[in-house]
């Protein structure tokens, strides 16, 4: 609709796209995974305006992956059912009931929810697991925790070829074996990490419900090494839930990501914020 009345501050709005252009071009073509937590997903409002910042990434020549989480949903469905979680180390204790309500929970109804939500806005959104086309090979991450898995191999190539054809990849954390027929549940920040990984991405965005790395003092630290997220590793500063955000953005970098950035996804436009304005959202790691 054509408006000519200044209600608000269009004049603002024109100078704001003007001012995302270099940013906009230093973006394009590039990849950028996003992870999307289960605490980040919210009600159907916040997925949406999620769902609407994926679609203009897109638009503006961004290639998106989103890779989910969906702890609380999984959590929902395992008390219905009447079967125990119990975490360890942040990981949840996966038997064989559970991962089979891992992989329906996060393949099916979490997946769906987002993929929907990003065609709804006008994007094209295709969901796939850890197993279509092989993408995440996992192994047993450690016996205590039965079916977790640590991912050891990646297959990028499926996510190359649906940007080639302008698709969102919407990728849930369970991952295929080396055996036949294995399934394990990935934490979706590893998960995250690894695809990231394996496609050599210039972004990998966790977004969690806390505003970034914060140092002794409690402030958020905008901008950090590899190694001095190793340090503060070590000397008991990022503590609890950090610790598998900062190992994921170490293993990340290692393995070619350019830069990983932990920020708030509660944020109004959170992703937006920290592509393609001047204020970076959140902790920006580099290696
Ligand atoms: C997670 C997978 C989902 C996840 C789980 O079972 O909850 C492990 O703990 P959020 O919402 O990102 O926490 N897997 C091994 O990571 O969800």
């Amino acid at each position: 609709m054509r408006t000519q009345t200044m209600d608000r501050d269009w004049i603002a709005t024109a100078r704001t796209l003007s001012e995302a252009l270099p940013y906009l071009q230093r973006y394009a073509g590039s990849v950028v995974v996003v992870k999307f937590g289960g605490n980040a997903m919210g009600d159907d409002a916040a997925m949406a305006s999620f769902a609407r910042d994926i679609v203009l990434m897109r638009q503006v020549g961004v290639n998106p992956v989103v890779v989910h989480g969906g702890g609380p949903m999984i959590n929902e469905m395992l008390a219905k059912l009447g079967i125990e979680s119990r975490f360890v180390r942040g990981k949840r204790v996966t038997d064989r009931a559970t991962v089979e309500v891992v992989e329906m929970i996060l393949s099916g109804l979490v997946n769906k929810r987002i993929v929907q939500a990003i065609n709804d806005e006008g994007g094209r959104a295709v969901g796939l697991s850890g197993k279509d086309d092989d993408l995440l090979v996992a192994e047993a991450d450690d016996p205590e925790l039965g079916y977790v898995g640590r991912p050891v191999a990646t297959r990028v190539q499926v996510l190359r070829d649906l940007f080639g054809a302008g698709i969102i990849p919407v990728v849930a954390p369970v991952a295929t074996g080396r055996e036949k027929n294995e399934t394990f549940n990935v934490n979706g920040d590893t998960a995250a990490g690894a695809i990231a990984g394996g496609l050599k991405a210039d972004r990998l965005l966790l977004l969690t419900d806390v505003a970034g790395v914060k140092d002794a003092a409690g402030d958020v630290i905008t901008e950090l090494d590899a190694a001095r997220i190793r340090a503060m590793i070590e000397d008991g500063t990022i503590a609890g839930g950090m610790i598998p955000k900062a190992e994921t953005a170490l293993a990340a970098l290692n393995e070619g990501v350019r830069a990983v950035v932990i920020l708030d996804g509660r944020l109004p436009n959170a992703s937006l914020l920290e592509l393609f304005t001047e204020y970076g959202a959140g902790s920006l790691i580099r290696k």
